[in-house]
C-alpha cells in the first residue's frame, strides 16, 4: 500500500464511536489501510491540533491521504462505504436505507445519552442531577425495550450500520454501566447479542480502559 492511499484515525480505545469505525474497517477489511494515533479529548483543555481537523474536537476524526478531514462517526461509515466493492453498511435506497439509519440512530442516540450520563456520574456528588439521571436511565430502559421487540428483525435484515451500532451501544452499557444489567427480561435482544459479539470484528475491537 502507497503512503497516498493510507488513511489516518485519530483513535481512542475508550471511544464507543471509535469503535463503531474500527469494526466497520474490519468487517469492510480497510484496517490494513488505516493508522490509527492514540488522541485523547474529553477534559477542559481543548486539543489544539486535533480542532485543526476538527473543530468540534472530537472522536472520531478520519485524515485521508490528501489531508481532507472526515467526522463524524455516521460520515465516515459513509466514506468507507465508497472505498470497498461488497456489501454496503448502509443500503443505498429504499426502506432498507430507511431502517438502517433508523436503528443507526436509536444506537447512537444511545451512545449519546451514556455519554451525557458517565459526564453526570464523573462530577463531585453532591453536584450530580439525580433528575437527569433518572430521565437518562428511563430513555435507556425505553431503548432496551424496543430493542428486545425488534431483535428477531435484527437478525433477519443484513448485518449494516444499525446492527453494528446497536451492537456497540449493548457492548457499552456492559464496558461502563454494567449495573444496569440490560440484559434481565430482555431474552431475544440479549440472544441477538451473543451473535453480534461472536464476529470476528467485534472481537478484535473490545473496549478497553486503555493500552
Ligand atoms: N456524533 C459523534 C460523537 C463523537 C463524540 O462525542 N466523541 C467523544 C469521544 S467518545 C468525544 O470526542 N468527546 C470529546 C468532546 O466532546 O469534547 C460521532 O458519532 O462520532
Amino acid at each position: 500500500m502507497t503512503r497516498e492511499t493510507r488513511l489516518l484515525l485519530h483513535w481512542s480505545p475508550r471511544s464507543p464511536y471509535v469503535r463503531k469505525v474500527m469494526i466497520a474497517a474490519e468487517e469492510l477489511g480497510l484496517t490494513g489501510r488505516m493508522d490509527t494515533v492514540r488522541t485523547v479529548v474529553g477534559g477542559t483543555t481543548p486539543h489544539m491540533e486535533l480542532m485543526e481537523d476538527n473543530p468540534l474536537g472530537k472522536l472520531p476524526t478520519l485524515i485521508l491521504a490528501d489531508g481532507t478531514a472526515i467526522y463524524d462517526s455516521y460520515v465516515i461509515l459513509e466514506y468507507f462505504d465508497t472505498q470497498h466493492k461488497g456489501s454496503r453498511l448502509i443500503p443505498k435506497e429504499g426502506p432498507a436505507r430507511m431502517v438502517a439509519l433508523r436503528r443507526h440512530a436509536l444506537g447512537n442516540g444511545m451512545l449519546d445519552i451514556l455519554l451525557q450520563w458517565l459526564g453526570e456520574r464523573g462530577r463531585p456528588e453532591e453536584r450530580q442531577s439525580a433528575a437527569h439521571i433518572a430521565l437518562w436511565r428511563s430513555k435507556i430502559i425505553a431503548c432496551i425495550e424496543a430493542l428486545d421487540h425488534e431483535a428477531d428483525d435484527l437478525t433477519a435484515t443484513p448485518y449494516g450500520i444499525g446492527q453494528l451500532t446497536i451492537g456497540v451501544a449493548l457492548g457499552y452499557l456492559d464496558f461502563r454501566f454494567p449495573a444496569e444489567k440490560w440484559r434481565d427480561g430482555h431474552d431475544r435482544l440479549a440472544a441477538w447479542y451473543e451473535t453480534f459479539c461472536a464476529r470476528p470484528a467485534v472481537l478484535a475491537h473490545a473496549p478497553a480502559e486503555d493500552n
